[in-house]
């Protein structure tokens, strides 16, 4: 990528859909027409579409489903919560990532990949991350909190990550205690959030974010295709992942600050009303043992209470549901 792409992006990103010239461009940036032209020609052979005409200029028509750092850097300028953010093309998995550079700082940062892999879900599952098609991303956030809040910034998170997709969604999107987001019978987003904690509290939360933004029912494969859903099926469009990724962390922004403030109890009603697992028999696996039961509750500390077939009442902190 040549010095100059990411301010040429960023300016194209910001008069999109307008013609604009390159003597425009040369100016703001300093340099001459010739290297903004090569800069141009060069996104083109990326795949961004742009149309250029002469005496008239240069048009983004649409850019390709990657992450451009000259895009998500302006976007997220306002952003509070992050020292640096890391922009990736690929990578194993930015949890792993995550986890290798918080390793002797105190940074804060989000790393996002156009692809993973070998993303992975809870109990190393593995989270199909294809190409360009999602929101793939981990967070290192330094709360100054015991250890044991992880269950509660779990409960913070998924109603961020519920409020962020739900504005993109014409179908109600619900939260599925403790780690999922569904819309109707389908998973949209798995998360989880991982520590790394000392005898004082946490030194690092990693928390671990998979959205399926802009897949096609036939994207999805042959394990998944019942399963898994994403926003655009649900949305009249494409789903823009620069407006969508600005949303969410506005929404984890807001979350995060009141998880840092607040008790669980301040959002449990919201967090009652947002869910989907009440009302039905539920198949649950906590520590490799399965039983079946009801949801009844989510108490004050987040923990759910499930009435079991025998009537016997359990507190859950985490498990498998299936709905
Ligand atoms: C989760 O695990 O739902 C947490 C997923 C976290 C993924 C993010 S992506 C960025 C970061 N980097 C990583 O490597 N991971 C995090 P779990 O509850 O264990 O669910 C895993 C199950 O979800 C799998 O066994 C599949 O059945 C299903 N699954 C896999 N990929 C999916 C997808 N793209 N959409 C919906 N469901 C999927």
């Amino acid at each position: 990528m040549s010095k100059y792409s990411k301010a040429v992006v960023h300016i194209l990103y910001q008069y999109e859909h307008e013609y604009i010239s390159g003597q425009f461009i040369a100016e703001q940036l300093s340099i001459s027409r010739t290297a903004v032209k090569k800069v141009i020609d060069q996104l083109k052979v990326e795949g961004c579409q742009i149309e250029s005409i002469n005496h008239k200029g240069h048009r983004l028509i649409q850019l390709p489903n990657k992450w451009y750092s000259g895009i998500v850097i302006p976007t997220l300028q306002s952003q509070q919560l992050f020292d640096h953010i890391e922009i990736m093309e690929n990578v194993d998995s930015t949890q792993l990532l995550a986890k290798q550079n918080l390793v002797g700082n105190t940074d804060t940062f989000l790393i996002l990949s156009d692809e993973q892999t070998q993303g992975k879900g809870r109990f190393n599952r593995p989270w199909e991350s294809a190409k360009g098609q999602g929101l793939w991303m981990s967070m290192v956030l330094r709360p100054n909190v015991p250890f044991d809040m992880i269950t509660k910034f779990n409960l913070f998170m998924a109603l961020a990550i519920r409020d962020a997709i739900q504005q993109y969604s014409n179908s109600k999107v619900a939260v599925k205690w403790p780690n999922d987001i569904y819309i109707n019978h389908q998973k949209v987003c798995g998360f989880l959030t991982e520590m790394v904690a000392n005898s004082d509290g946490i030194e690092a939360v990693i928390c671990g974010v998979g959205i399926n933004m802009n897949q096609t029912p036939s994207d999805f494969n042959d394990e998944l295709i019942q399963k898994a859903t994403s926003i655009r099926i649900h949305n009249h469009a494409e789903v823009n992942r620069y407006a969508f990724l600005h949303a969410l962390i506005k929404q984890i922004e807001y979350r995060y600050a009141q998880f840092l403030e607040e008790p669980f109890s301040t959002i449990r009603d919201e967090y009652i009303a947002a869910s989907n697992i009440w009302n039905k028999q539920l198949r649950f696996t906590e520590n490799n043992k399965q039983f079946k039961g009801e949801a009844i509750d989510i108490d004050a500390n987040g923990f759910l209470i499930v009435l079991d077939e025998n009537n016997k009442q359990h507190q859950l902190i985490s498990a498998d549901i299936e709905l």
